[in-house]
């Protein structure tokens, strides 16, 4: 059977996964996960750690975290250029660019997101996280600008997995009220207008809104936890 995208909302980082899933045209399905609401038992199988993304592949196996996801997604889109083959100096970049984006992108503007979620009486605490946040992904936001000064795409000359995740992360400097990308990071917010143009992005920003999302056709609808349960591999 397709392989199962586990996404969340709001505003997941699992948006990139559903970019790159409409970009590799292959069958798949979506299960939605309110990541502000308490988990199901049937998700804690497939991400013990309860985070999104998740993903049960067509053998049944479970796999957690963006950039496995991620590569796993480009390896079956080689032909599309969504990623390159392992042991090649273009892979190598591929994975470097994917590693930057989690670890320095997504963990500075993960401190605004860790002040969201805090008690909203702590309004010291939630200044802390949103300055931290706003220091440290400036430094990312400018230094990816650097990278797109000299070429069209993150990686090589063709979009790969690593556009689709950075869209579905840079947004959130705004989303959270940190940046105004457009007067800040013209070069980048440049970038990510491109992609926003996208069909596939707006495709994953349909599906997280609910509204209707006209799929590239490797979409094949939601499916529920229960019906996915059963095909989970021991
Ligand atoms: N290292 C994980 C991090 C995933 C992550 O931070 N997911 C967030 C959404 S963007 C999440 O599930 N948050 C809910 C929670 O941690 O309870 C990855 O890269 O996939």
């Amino acid at each position: 059977m397709e392989p199962v995208l586990f996404y969340g909302v709001p505003h997941g980082c699992s948006f990139g996964s559903i970019v790159a899933l409409e970009w590799l045209g292959q069958p798949y399905r979506l299960h939605r996960i309110d990541m502000l609401s308490k988990r199901s038992e049937g998700f804690a199988r497939v991400s013990p750690l309860g985070q999104t993304p998740a993903m049960v592949d067509s053998y049944g196996r479970t796999l957690t975290e963006s950039l496995a996801i991620l590569h796993n997604i480009a390896a079956r889109g080689l032909d599309k250029g969504l990623g390159f083959a392992q042991g090649t100096m273009e892979f190598d970049e591929l994975n470097w660019m994917l590693s930057y984006l989690h670890t320095t992108l997504h963990s500075a503007l993960g401190h605004a997101w860790n002040a969201f979620k805090l008690d909203k009486d702590d309004t010291a605490g939630r200044e802390f996280l949103r300055k931290l946040a706003k220091e440290k992904a400036a430094g990312a936001y400018a230094y990816l600008q650097g990278v797109l000064e000299g070429s069209e795409w993150l990686v090589g000359d063709r979009r790969t997995v690593a556009d689709a995740y950075f869209i579905g992360i840079a947004r959130w400097g705004e989303d959270l009220e940190l940046f105004d990308l457009e007067s800040e990071f013209p070069g980048m917010h440049n970038h990510m207008a491109r992609l926003e143009a996208d069909p596939a992005v707006i495709f994953a920003h349909a599906i997280e809104d609910e509204t209707p999302a006209v799929t590239a056709g490797g979409f094949l609808g939601h499916i529920d936890i229960e019906e996915i349960a059963p095909r989970i591999a021991a």
